[in-house]
């Protein structure tokens, strides 16, 4: 019945108007808008409640986001679709990091990396004591990493999508034996999968506050190439090969403020073996080489 009255709101404003003339109203409007006739609140809502709601439970939908009325509920999280900031994913929370009107569990912050960090190659002569080391600054270019966080402000998913490495050109260390020479050059770290899960705890008033900060407690996966080209003393051309890291990094520490605004990554192990290599050198004598890249210091600095 009700939502045939409703239905109706035309022919009633009618029909309001003839009960006018006729003083059949107890509370008419001065503009006109009180349609129902005797109902005395004066707002044309047939349930009289005063909020223009047909279903008379005084929500007003649809549209008002409660899920308790038939409104749709597609994920099913008690947030009606119309109201809810992640409408495909159950996000009861509808936390929202940054703020941009999509809800955690369906949203990436994706930040631009920049920033140094520092290696060390050791250069070894196999079967000798000869060895050097030569520190490296690993200049990240640009980068890009992808941050997920969820919906209970606990767990915070992490993607290195790409780190663009500058050319480290011709570094030299003495072997004793001879000069070694190191370039690594087309220096990329990569994404080995989709986004990795870290234990990053935030409590909830943090997340509102825009700070995401704790430790990574797995090493993030990454498939990471350099070529490396290694020169030992004068003679000849430089060797090359494909320098393969070693398949992760070193867990770090990550510290985003102002919902996404900006961030760091920080690496401090300076223990961790990034890459291993060996070249063999015929002339002017047969050595064998080995290298290793060892340790990852230094901060990356995170930005929209
Ligand atoms: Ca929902
Ligand atoms: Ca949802
Ligand atoms: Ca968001």
């Amino acid at each position: 019945m009700t939502r045939s009255f409703v239905g109706l709101v035309p022919l009633t404003l009618a029909v309001v108007s003839l009960t006018f003339a006729c003083g059949g109203d107890d509370a008419p409007t001065t503009d006109g808008t009180d349609t129902t006739a005797g109902d005395g609140d004066g707002d044309g809502d047939p349930s009289g409640d005063g909020d223009g709601d047909p279903s008379g439970d005084g929500d007003g939908d649809p549209g008002d986001g409660d899920a308790d009325t038939d409104e749709p509920d597609s994920d099913m999280d008690g947030v009606a679709d119309s109201a809810d900031n992640c409408p495909d994913v159950a996000n009861p929370n509808q936390l929202d990091f940054d703020g941009n009107g999509k809800g955690n569990s369906c949203d990436v912050l994706t930040m631009n990396a920049t920033g140094t960090l520092n290696t060390t190659a050791n250069a070894a002569v196999q079967g000798t004591n000869f060895e050097c080391d030569i520190p490296l600054v690993v200049d990240v270019l640009e980068g890009q990493i992808l941050v997920q966080l969820d919906d209970d402000a606990a767990v915070a998913g992490f993607e290195i999508v790409n780190l663009n490495i500058a050319d480290i050109l011709d570094k030299e260390c003495d072997l004793t034996l001879a000069t070694a020479t190191v370039s690594l050059t087309n220096f990329v770290i990569a994404n080995s999968g989709g986004p990795f899960p870290v234990s990053m705890p935030h409590t909830s008033a943090m997340h509102d506050g825009g700070q995401v900060a704790g430790d990574s407690d797995i090493p993030p996966p990454v498939l990471s190439t350099a070529t490396l080209n290694a020169k030992v003393g004068q003679m000849g051309d430089p060797m090359e090969s494909e320098l393969m890291l070693d398949g992760a990094l070193p867990i770090f520490t990550a510290n985003i403020t102002g919902g996404g605004e900006a961030g760091t990554l920080s690496w401090a192990d300076g223990q961790f073996v990034l890459a291993t290599d060996q070249f063999m050198i015929e002339d002017p004598v047969s050595l064998t080489i080995d290298f290793e890249l060892t340790g990852l210091v230094g901060t990356l600095n995170l930005a929209p």
